[in-house]
């Protein structure tokens, strides 16, 4: 993929524009282009950039929103073929995942649920700001083998903790394994809070699943 390819990918999300970010990944799928560089190397470098510039006061929330949906738009496009490319493998377990209760943030959480589906697992997307009760409820509905939390907020990463202790308090830990991300969450703060896993990326995150379920 060209450079100037990638560079106008970022620059769409930059200007919150979702019709031209939808336009270039159809041409992405168009030219037979690995949706996933598309992604990593175009459309994110553009968010991560109207996130600096957010946290500098250089743009403000309405920067962000747009940016978010333009970033939404592309992905849209490019999620069914990367499902695809991943649909002919057999399950590899099963993993109920969700963005924590507060948080609003589903753009990484939703990647994320794509790059499990395509890596093998059979995904339950809760969607976003997911109260504690119901990751329990749904892990015991389909019974899971991984519980995966995404926070994006320094305030709301305290709910992969309280989600950790409501599966405990249901018993179903520690059979029910628990994957946790997003962009505050380290290592370290998945030690504290006894998580199994932690992933930084999507890609990381499938890697990490992979390992939990011994796959
Ligand atoms: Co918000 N926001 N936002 N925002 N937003 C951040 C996160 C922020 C870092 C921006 C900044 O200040 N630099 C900042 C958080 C600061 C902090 O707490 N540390 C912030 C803030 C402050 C806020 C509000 C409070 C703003 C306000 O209202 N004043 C507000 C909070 C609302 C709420 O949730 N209650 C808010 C709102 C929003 C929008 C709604 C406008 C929009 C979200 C739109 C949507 O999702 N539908 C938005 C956006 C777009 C962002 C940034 C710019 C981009 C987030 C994103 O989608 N990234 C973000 C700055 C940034 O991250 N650069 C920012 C792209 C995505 C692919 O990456 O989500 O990191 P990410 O996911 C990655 C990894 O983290 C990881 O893999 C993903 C794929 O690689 N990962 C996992 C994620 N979940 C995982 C789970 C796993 C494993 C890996 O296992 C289960």
């Amino acid at each position: 993929m060209s450079d100037s390819l990638l560079q106008a990918m970022r620059q769409t999300i930059v200007d919150g524009d979702p019709d031209a970010a939808a336009a270039l990944a159809r041409q992405v799928l168009k030219s037979g282009t690995d949706p996933l560089t598309a992604i990593q190397s175009g459309f994110i470098p553009g968010v991560d950039f109207v996130g600096e510039q957010f946290a500098r006061g250089e743009m403000f929330l309405p920067d962000l929103v747009l940016a978010g949906e333009a970033m939404k738009a592309a992905l849209a496009v490019l999620e069914p073929e990367m499902r695809l490319r991943g649909a002919e493998r057999k399950t590899l377990g099963k993993v109920v995942l969700g963005t924590v209760q507060g948080d609003i943030h589903e753009i990484g959480k939703t990647l994320v649920a794509t790059m499990l589906t395509a890596g093998g697992f059979e995904v339950y997307d809760l969607g976003a700001d997911v109260p504690a009760e119901r990751f329990v409820d749904k892990a015991k509905e389909v019974g899971a083998d991984i519980v995966g939390l995404s926070a994006l907020l320094t305030t709301t990463m305290t709910g992969q903790r309280d989600v950790i202790q409501a599966l405990q308090r249901a018993g179903l830990r520690p059979q029910v394994k628990v994957l946790v991300g997003g962009a505050p969450v380290t290592p370290a703060w998945a030690e504290e809070i006894h998580a199994d896993g932690y992933g930084a990326d999507a890609i990381g995150a499938v890697a990490e699943a992979r390992r939990i379920v011994g796959a």
